[in-house]
């Protein structure tokens, strides 16, 4: 048995999430699942109970007090994204449900206007269902064609197949920061570089999800169009996510779902918009989950992002380490500088029995698909079991899915 020593107070961290010290199904709780969810520490849940309890009413609404000071705070939120992912104005962070609906936002209010008959949209071979469907839903309304940009059996993109697959005609590059499948960590810099080399007009819009909950993002570092995240993931509340675009590109495209809040006037004959970032912003919004968001990249930010990833990665090293040595277990996705995700299959062993034991010993990962239907095609896996590790977990964590994992080989194969 091996401990590690967090770059930060892990005991006091852990303090920070009850459940953790929760008894399951009679056991101590391992929660290995923070790419389906992460959980949220006690200062962002006692933030939003706050605003809850003390600030809340709507925003951009009227001369109250009450009002101002709640827009404020929210306001103040969308400032801590814009610092996060180094955007350069705040009118280019637009407040979405989360990742989905940012991609949709995009595929919709940008590629309906953009995207014509017999364009192009290349996606990589790991993107999550999120970056796929909403591009299919449009090129069936404009006929445009989707291409798929491929990977190795480790998982890495296939970097050579860029100059070959982008063309004149495409339109958009649709990638995956980090894989939810494979914890593969793109070289999307690097990507959008080679495919604008290419084609200059092309749109590259990344999804975030994965990355945010390790990494701190720079969208202009990266040379991203877009870039789209959800709170959930990186120790925020759902319903809540973010949309980052360059400022050229959201003034130019039409607003997307319509009502209040995003107008300058309403009359039969015409109507007019506000401009960014409200344009892209109506109805109420989810205001004390932004708060909780802005609470949430505040705590990570104390805890150091340098040092959650270096303990994250020493956490994937020891159970990389102990899962490979177990014969009859296979780790799908090998690429060198993963996020700590690591899917796995086992001989003889459908991943939802896999699920099923080890959540009967305490541990929570997540069985099938993970929303990757081709991917799992690719890699030629009916399904896998994905652990993934966040910056509260322990080499206890570790070992206890071990133990877990070993009993399910035993029990299917004696
Ligand atoms: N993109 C990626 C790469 C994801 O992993 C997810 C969620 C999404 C988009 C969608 O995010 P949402 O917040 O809008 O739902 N992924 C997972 C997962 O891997 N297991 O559960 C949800």
């Amino acid at each position: 048995m091996t401990t590690l020593t967090a770059p930060f107070d892990l005991q006091k961290v852990r303090e920070d999430f009850p459940l953790l010290t929760t008894p399951f199904h009679g056991k101590p709780l391992h929660y290995l699942d923070s790419a389906v969810s992460g959980q949220m520490p006690k200062p962002v849940v006692e933030r939003m109970a706050h605003y809850a309890q003390f600030e809340h009413t709507n925003v951009h609404r009227g001369v109250s007090t009450l009002s101002q000071e709640a827009t404020d705070r929210y306001e103040e939120a969308r400032e801590k994204v814009r610092r996060f992912l180094n955007a350069g104005s705040l009118k280019e962070i637009i407040w979405t449900r989360g990742t989905t609906e940012s991609l949709n936002l995009v595929a919709q209010a940008w590629g309906r206007v953009n995207v014509l008959g017999g364009d192009e949209i290349l996606l990589s071979a790991m993107e999550h269902h999120a970056n796929i469907v909403p591009w299919q839903l449009l090129a069936q309304e404009k006929g445009a064609t989707i291409k798929v940009l491929p990977i190795t059996d480790q998982g890495e993109i296939l970097l050579d197949a860029i100059e070959e697959l982008v063309t004149e005609r495409t339109k958009v590059l649709g990638l995956t920061h980090v894989s939810n499948v494979l914890g593969t960590v793109n070289p999307v810099k690097d990507i959008i570089a080679r495919a604008k080399a290419k084609n200059p007009n092309l749109v590259a819009v990344i999804d975030g999800a994965q990355a945010v909950p390790h990494l701190r993002p720079d969208v202009q570092d990266l040379g991203a169009d877009f870039y789209a995240f959800s709170g959930h993931k990186l120790s925020g509340p759902t319903g809540i996510g973010a949309l980052y675009g360059k400022q050229a590109l959201l003034e130019a495209m039409p607003p997307w779902h319509g009502g209040g809040n995003m107008i300058l006037s309403v009359a039969w004959e015409k109507t007019t918009f506000i401009g960014l970032p409200g344009k892209f912003e109506a109805g109420t919004p989810p205001i004390a989950a932004a708060i909780g968001l802005g609470a949430a990249l505040d705590y990570m930010e104390a805890l150091g992002w340098e040092k959650v990833q270096a303990y994250e990665h020493a956490l994937l090293e020891y159970a990389t380490e102990r899962l490979s040595a177990l014969p009859g277990l296979r780790i799908i996705g090998t690429a060198p500088g993963k996020a700590s995700v690591i899917s796995f299959v086992l001989e003889g062993v459908h991943p939802h029995d896999a699920g099923s034991i080890l959540d009967h010993e305490g541990i929570v990962v997540r069985a099938g698909h993970h929303c990757a239907q081709p991917l799992m095609k690719r890699m030629n896996v009916p399904a896998t079991t994905r652990a993934s590790f966040a910056y509260f977990n322990t080499t206890d964590d570790v070992d206890a899915l071990v133990d877990a994992v070993k009993k399910t080989l035993e029990i299917f194969h004696g």
